[in-house]
């Protein structure tokens, strides 16, 4: 079973606005409410596969009610701690231009009582998951070692651990090896501290990280695809290009992707296809987080991957 962890999960608000600008007043022609937090959206993406799933992490407030309703309407198992603060919403301004404004909310402030809660919780739900999939920032209280306590206790129990996330929170969650990481260029910068301006230098800043005792570290290029290292192989992807809806959340689907293959058992490189193609699945939806498998399995009949020495 696959227990993915959400430790800040948004009420993601999609807006279509034409023409939008800053300092004026606008009118969405469209709006839409989903769970969200980059958890959320790799939970309902997994769930398009398999029900061999439960979401976990922290939920509070009315918000955090309206996305139990949506997880329960979608039959996504969900054992979630509740918590004093109220879950925050995440919106993302769509305009005919093709730009994306996200306004991402901190999130609730969490207690430590409540923090205490929720690993006994954790403790409880990972006794029957085989892979951990943590995506996501902390919400305010946590400390930034959060994740690399929770990597700590799911190795203890060989349990395969994947980390999304960013800034300080995954340069320690790093400290506990997890079985996979997924930076952006930008994340990835962040992480060896100097920019990265070529594909070269994107294989000596992953060679570093694999240091850590990572398994696979992957570097999604958004529409360039991804750049996979393992065991002394550098695997560029090429997905064949999409009609791009929404990529808001493609990231989270590429998550969802590994953690179905590694679950399913699939074999090294098609789970790689099967990773790249759920992210690119994704952009052709309006919706963030969602794929469609027939998308999906086409996806995966373009896709090539070169394979490398490093
Ligand atoms: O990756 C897209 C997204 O999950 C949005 O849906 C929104 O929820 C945001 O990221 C949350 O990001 P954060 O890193 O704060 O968890």
């Amino acid at each position: 079973m696959i227990l993915t962890i959400t430790l800040n999960p948004s009420i993601d608000r999609r807006y279509y606005v034409k023409g939008f600008k800053k300092d004026k007043v606008f009118r969405a022609e469209n709006v839409q409410y989903t769970p969200g937090g980059k958890g959320l959206n790799v939970t309902r993406v997994i769930k398009t596969f398999s029900d061999s799933l439960i979401a976990t992490g922290f939920i509070g407030g009315k918000s955090g009610s309206f996305i139990e309703e949506k997880l329960d309407e979608l039959n996504i198992n969900h054992n979630f701690l509740s918590v004093n603060g109220e879950t925050r919403s995440c919106l993302a301004i769509h305009s005919d231009d093709g730009s994306q404004t996200e306004i991402l909310e901190k999130g609730p402030v969490i207690s430590n009582e409540e923090i205490s809660n929720f690993n006994h919780l954790y403790n409880e739900l990972i006794r029957e998951s085989e892979i951990i999939c943590a995506s996501g920032s902390l919400p305010q209280g946590l400390p930034l070692e959060t994740y690399k306590d929770l990597i700590s206790v799911a190795k203890s129990q060989n349990k395969k651990f994947i980390l999304d996330t960013s800034g300080d929170a995954l340069k320690l969650g790093m400290e506990a090896s997890p079985f996979l990481i997924k930076p952006n260029k930008d994340e990835l910068e962040k992480l060896v501290g100097h920019v990265i301006t070529s594909n070269d230098e994107i294989v000596k800043a992953a060679k570093c990280l694999l240091e850590n005792d990572i398994e696979i570290v992957v570097v999604s290029l958004g529409r360039e695809g991804a750049i996979v290292f393992n065991k002394g192989y550098a695997y560029k992807i090429n997905v064949p290009s999409v009609k791009t809806v929404n990529s808001v959340g493609s990231g989270d689907s590429m998550i969802a992707g590994f953690a179905i293959s590694l679950m399913e058992g699939y074999d090294f490189e098609y789970m790689l296809k099967v990773a790249a193609a759920c992210g690119a699945a994704n952009a052709m939806e309006e919706e963030t987080g969602k794929v469609n498998i027939n998308n999906v399995r086409n996806i995966i009949n373009g896709i090539n991957i070169t394979k490398l020495k490093i």
